[in-house]
């Protein structure tokens, strides 16, 4: 009896946990043990990893050089207070530098700690610094990204982000306290835009003007605005969020990042235009960077950790990579594919499955379809991708060659032949990507003609050239197809004189005559003749 119902209390257990996963669905976790009547075992699902606090695994760089203030030793005075300038920045006294590494610290002590530039001293010439925050991992933002000004927010300035780890970069948000001016762009609020246009770079005015440094000193980019153009505005309906991140094109991408600069281009001016006789009151100082974010993982991974200098998804679903974006060795019977927030609330795993585990189903990476034939006992795989073909797609394609530095399931796996058309039999190619050449054709596509043949349309054998075959009696030879005689002479090569009617035709001559010659030269000696 206490057997019995310490199972069914487990049962109880279990299925419990089953309904707080399902009630949840919020994508945590990535497996689970479920008790069926064959006994217990593991069911998986689509997961993501927590959202965090990205500052925390930030890499900052600050240009341009000397930008931070503080070497040498500066003056600096505030907008709310212009003349009181004896506020000191000095990189070589701990109380009074202030480095990048303040802008992501966690001011425990509830004292707030910020990076500072140099002042505007340098006026009319711009005063520009970028922020680059980098994280060599794709993240997906979750809330909004927070920056907070001390002594005032920059009245023009662009948020940039990249997706490839800093090689290449896009806008993501302009601010301006006059966008028109700024950027010739309309100002735009996020709650304005359609979800047709939800992952539009705006221009905002929100966030520049002045209102006192003080009182506000948050610049935002704004991302449950942006949720909420489909969830509703209290995000009740993630369901229709998620439901559009798999299939509005662009818009999962555009909550994604692996980098983010900061371009500070204005400072604020306090409301007004640039007093040129104060200006150690104009400079920017950010106390902090709030990027809350998760790891993008595809959803094949419930745990996000910070290894070996970078964060790394903990892939499941037989899955590997830094994104989790591809099947372990072994697990390729079918081709790799994100986990799907469908269908709501549980998504599916999409898992990479072992070779041999769907049958005898084994593509090698290249299909997720196999078919059987009946009428010859085998299972094959159908629509083989990456120009593949055969039974577990394990051939090259007609017209392909296999990539020797590439394992069977490699995408790269089959290279095209690329025969020249005109110059090869067919658009076949041997193991090293020789096509099979057409009579005086060369070379690895076929692309190229042997000594003894030039290229028309393909290689044709000469009939003259300027060396073995020679043009004779002073004929010259024509795009080496053929020889042009001088008028009293004939023949391939020139090489023989033309009869003249005179000298008579002799009769081995007569014989390579042609008949209108042949007739002339028969009617010329019957003439002779009768005169004799
Ligand atoms: C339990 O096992 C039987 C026989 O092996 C199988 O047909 C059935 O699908 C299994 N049930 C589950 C829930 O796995
Ligand atoms: C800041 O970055 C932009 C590109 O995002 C670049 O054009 C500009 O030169 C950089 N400015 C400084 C001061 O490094
Ligand atoms: C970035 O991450 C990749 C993959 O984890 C790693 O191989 C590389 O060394 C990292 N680069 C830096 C600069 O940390
Ligand atoms: C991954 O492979 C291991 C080892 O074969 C297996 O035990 C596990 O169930 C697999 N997981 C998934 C999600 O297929
Ligand atoms: C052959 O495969 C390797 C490994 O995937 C790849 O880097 C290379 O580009 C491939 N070669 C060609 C010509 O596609
Ligand atoms: C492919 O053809 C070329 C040219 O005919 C030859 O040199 C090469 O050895 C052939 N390679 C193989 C693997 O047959
Ligand atoms: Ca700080």
């Amino acid at each position: 009896m206490p057997v019995v119902s310490l199972s069914v209390m487990l049962l109880q257990a279990l299925s419990l946990l089953q309904c707080i996963i399902l009630t949840l669905g919020q994508y945590e976790i990535c497996k689970s043990l479920v008790s069926t009547e064959n006994g217990t075992t593991w069911e998986f699902y689509a997961c993501q990893p927590k959202p965090m606090s990205m500052k925390e695994f930030v890499k900052i760089k600050v240009e341009p050089p000397g930008i931070t203030c503080g070497n040498p030793p500066e003056r600096f005075c505030t907008l709310e207070n212009p003349y009181m300038c004896s506020d000191e920045c000095d990189a070589s006294t701990p109380d009074l530098a202030h480095p990048p590494e303040l802008m992501k610290d966690r001011e425990s002590s509830g004292l707030i700690t910020y990076w500072q530039t140099v002042t505007w001293s340098r006026y009319p010439e711009p005063l520009l610094a970028n922020i680059t925050l980098s994280w060599n991992k794709s993240l997906e933002l979750t809330d909004d990204i927070q920056i907070t000004f001390e002594y005032g927010r920059p009245t023009i300035m662009i948020l940039e982000k990249s997706l490839d780890k800093g090689r290449t970069w896009q806008p993501y948000q302009y601010y301006a306290d006059d966008c028109f001016e700024a950027f010739s762009m309309e100002p735009k609020k996020v709650q304005d835009l359609s979800p047709a246009k939800a992952t539009q770079v705006i221009c905002t005015e929100e966030y520049s003007r002045w209102v006192g440094s003080k009182n506000e000193k948050n610049v935002k980019f704004e991302v449950l605005s942006r949720f909420a153009i489909f969830a509703g505005p209290k995000l009740q309906k993630m369901d229709n969020l998620y439901t559009r991140m798999e299939s509005m094109k662009g818009l999962k991408d555009f909550f994604t990042f692996t980098d983010l600069r900061l371009c500070l281009l204005r400072p604020a001016l306090g409301g007004t235009y640039v007093q040129r006789d104060n200006l150690l009151k104009y400079f920017y100082a950010i106390s902090n960077i709030e990027v809350p974010a998760r790891c993008k993982c595809n959803l094949h991974a419930g745990q996000c950790t910070f290894r070996e200098g970078s964060l790394q998804c903990e892939c499941e679903h037989n899955t590997t990579g830094q994104d989790c974006s591809r099947c372990k060795r072994g697990f390729k019977a079918k081709s790799w594919r994100p986990g799907s927030y469908l269908p709501t609330p549980n998504g599916s795993p999409n898992t990479c499955e072992a070779a041999g585990s769907l049958g005898e189903c084994e593509c090698n990476g290249h299909s997720n379809r196999c078919s059987y034939i009946d009428f010859i006992n085998i299972v094959t795989c159908v629509s083989c991708k990456h120009n593949t073909r055969g039974q577990s797609c394990q051939h090259c394609r007609l017209g392909y060659f296999r990539n020797a530095s590439a394992e069977l399931d490699d995408e790269n796996v089959c290279i095209e032949c690329n025969c020249n058309q005109l110059g090869s039999l067919h658009a076949r190619c041997n193991e090293t990507g020789f096509c099979q050449c057409k009579e005086g054709s060369t070379g690895q596509k076929c692309e190229d003609c042997l000594p003894g043949y030039n290229w028309k349309q393909g290689c044709v054998l000469n009939v003259c050239d300027d060396e073995m075959l020679l043009c004779q009696n002073g004929g010259t030879c024509f795009q080496n197809q053929k020889c042009l005689c001088l008028p009293e002479y004939k023949g391939v090569l020139c090489e023989q004189p033309r009869c003249d009617g005179e000298k008579g035709c002799d009769g081995a001559s007569a014989f390579y005559l042609s008949l209108p010659t042949m007739l002339l030269c028969l009617f010329a000696s019957s003439t002779l003749k009768d005169r004799a």
